[in-house]
């Protein structure tokens, strides 16, 4: 059972297809951060006719809002990446680092997937400054250097490796310029989650507490015997939200992890009705001053919830284990 220190907001979905005023079909998993004094949303929109699991295409769009809750779409997307190369980028996740914004994304390319980061201050140009080898996704920075450099999570896909099926790990590499990235070490293995049977990977940007990085990631479990659950003709996967606890200054050390998971699909918005049931996927967090974490993720691959927790619950359902 999912922890009940967890509470789902009354107003959800927050965001969904009919807020945005350009073409969009599916608007999920969105980076959430705050940066000059509002909070700011980039999300993932897909486009294309409602129901057919082939949509036309991918861009990310732009929201702003004064209390996190209440969100207003700009009027034009704010980022694609497109090349002979590059097929669509998605997936953001937002980090407010040395004054500028980060975006993590994912990048679909004929030779496999990639993860990028580029920088912005203004959310209308960004600078691209690095895209990893495939197969890698689900990156998300840490909002400052530990021990001199910048600390990134990630995920790679070692398909080879592992047995086969898709038993993929988080991991962690760090970089003196948010360019080139190294002494990657695996951080958190799928045996390590009780609660799943496949891959695992980064959700939100970590969040600094007084007993380390507290850091939520996705879990995926498979059912075989799953059937139809969505437009597609079979979506046999449940993905939850997890949360662990990492060493402060050496972040490659679990130091809590939550046994259970901490969102499971449950409400109505989560299991039916979207384009991939049973999907939860965070990718943005907030921490407000008096201690609350607006959890901001993707339901059913097709709308934006927030759910919300008091940092301290987190961090003992952490450590309690
Ligand atoms: C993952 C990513 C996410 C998506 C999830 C569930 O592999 O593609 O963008 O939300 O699958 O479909």
């Amino acid at each position: 059972m999912p922890d009940p220190a967890v509470r789902r907001f009354e107003g959800n979905p927050i965001l969904t297809a009919g807020d945005v005023p350009y073409k969009a079909t599916l608007v999920f998993n969105a980076g959430v951060t705050k940066y000059q004094g509002r909070y700011v949303m980039v999300f993932r929109n897909d486009y294309g006719t409602w129901g057919d699991p082939c949509l036309e295409g991918t861009n990310l769009g732009l929201a702003f809002s004064e209390d996190g809750l209440r969100w207003r779409v700009e009027a034009k997307p704010c980022f694609e990446l497109k090349g002979p190369n590059i097929t669509r980028a998605y997936d953001p996740r937002l980090t407010v680092l040395d004054g500028r914004v980060c975006m993590c994304f994912a990048v679909d390319t004929p030779h496999g997937l990639r993860g990028g980061i580029a920088v912005t201050d203004d959310f209308e140009r960004f600078e691209v400054l690095c895209l990893s080898v495939p197969d890698n996704r689900n990156m998300v920075l840490f909002p400052e250097k530990i021990g001199g450099k910048y600390v990134r999570l990630e995920r790679p896909f070692p398909v080879y490796s592992r047995g086969g099926g898709e038993l993929f790990d988080i991991w962690l590499s760090d970089s003196p310029d948010l360019r080139y990235w190294g002494n990657s070490d695996v951080v958190l293995t799928t045996r390590d989650v009780p609660f799943c049977n496949a891959k695992i990977g980064p959700a939100a940007p970590p969040i600094k507490t007084a007993k380390g990085w507290l850091t939520t990631f996705h879990a995926v479990d498979i059912d075989p015997s799953r059937g139809k659950n969505g437009w597609e003709a079979a979506w046999k996967k449940r993905y939850t939200a997890g949360v662990m606890l990492l060493d402060l200054d050496e972040p490659r050390r679990v130091v809590g992890l939550c046994r259970r998971p901490l969102l499971a699909p449950e409400a109505p918005y989560e299991t039916a009705g979207g384009f991939r049931n049973h999907v939860i996927f965070p990718c943005g967090t907030v921490l407000e001053q008096d201690g609350e974490v607006k959890i901001y993720y993707g339901a059913a691959d097709t709308v934006i919830c927030l759910a919300t927790a008091h940092v301290d619950d987190l961090v003992r359902l952490c450590l309690e284990g």
